[in-house]
């Protein structure tokens, strides 16, 4: 593609903050490593109400408009294999005592639906999280896929920053951007700290956009999602508060594309590849942050595990918010 805008590595420079090493050659996880049992009861700490609630959208919804995707995926194929019509002829399996049963078999983009990516999802300059070869993604992916961030899974104390509700908003605009400060002020607005080690929850209302719009082609006509805006401060920011997990409501997590440098998703990059913070799109935030509002508490237990799929690039997911 012809483009004026700067590369990944110029953009980011050498010196960006990296968490390369700090946790062993080996290491697949990232920093999903600050999640140690301590920060388990940290998030245990912040039930107050009992109350749960599940952030998958749902997968394979047959209403317009279907299911919010990254351009040039598709929705999951779901198709029954077997069920009461495969026992009108001979040819069904026959089991004693008559048993007739459904199954179905289903055709997916593991990063399709609500999802969490591997680390090992992008990458420039021919390396991936942690060093590793970026040869090592060809045909599957070899190091830091999602099976090992499945295998540990996600539990500890989120906290959600409502940024439409902050700007007044029932969803920010398309390719609307905020930072760090914003984050900040939001939280002082809401009356929340955004702690070290947090599971960081951004809302932007975008999927209610997406659901209510319910025109995909003027939904991606220009296709420019809000979200964060990269700077070099907001990297160190993510690296000072040590962050293990970035949760949207989004389909990538972050501004389209970069409005100062052109650049696409270059926090997919300064974040995911280079500081390992794990991160996990297109969450529906709308009752939690209905629930979050309603008492003025935004923080909360997340507990959330990818299913384990061997090589993949990333796997849907159900979190769960106690609170
Ligand atoms: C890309 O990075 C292209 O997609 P995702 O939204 O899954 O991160």
């Amino acid at each position: 593609i012809e483009t004026a805008a700067p590369s990944m590595g110029d953009l980011l420079g050498a010196d960006t903050p990296s968490n390369w090493g700090k946790w062993g050659p080996d290491d697949e996880v990232g920093a999903l490593n600050y999640l140690d049992a301590s920060e388990v009861l940290r998030g245990v700490g912040h039930i107050k109400s009992g109350e749960t609630f599940t952030l998958q959208i749902e997968m394979g919804r047959t209403e317009s408009p279907g299911d919010p995707l990254w351009p040039g995926r598709e929705g999951i194929n779901r198709k029954n294999i077997l069920d009461e019509s495969s026992w009108d002829g001979d040819g069904a399996p026959q089991f004693p005592g008559g048993l007739h049963y459904a199954d179905d078999t289903a055709n997916i983009f593991l990063q399709g639906s609500t999802q969490y990516d591997a680390l090992g999802h992008v990458w420039y300059d021919g390396k991936l999280y942690n060093g590793y070869d970026a040869r090592s993604t060809v045909d599957a992916l070899e190091k830091a896929s999602v099976l090992p961030i499945a295998e540990k899974g996600v539990v500890g104390r989120g906290v959600l920053i409502d940024m439409a509700r902050y700007r007044g908003k029932k969803y920010l605009d398309k390719g609307e951007t905020f930072d760090h400060n914003d984050l900040e002020a939001a939280a002082a607005a809401q009356g929340v700290t955004i702690e070290p080690h947090d599971i960081l929850i951004i809302r932007t209302g975008w999927l209610t956009y997406w659901y209510e719009l319910n025109n995909p082609e003027e939904f991606y006509d220009g296709f420019c999602e809000p979200g964060l805006t990269y700077s070099r401060e907001l990297v160190q920011w993510f690296q000072d508060k040590e962050i293990p997990n970035l949760v949207t409501d989004t389909i990538a997590n972050e501004v389209t594309t970069d409005p100062e440098s052109g650049v696409a998703l270059p926090l997919h990059n300064a974040l995911m590849r280079n500081l390992g913070v794990v991160f996990t799109e297109i969450v529906w935030l709308e009752e939690l942050a209905e629930a979050c509002a309603a008492d003025n508490r935004w923080s909360f237990l997340y507990v959330a595990a990818p299913l384990k799929v061997v090589s993949g690039t990333g796997a849907p997911v159900n979190p769960v918010v106690i609170r």
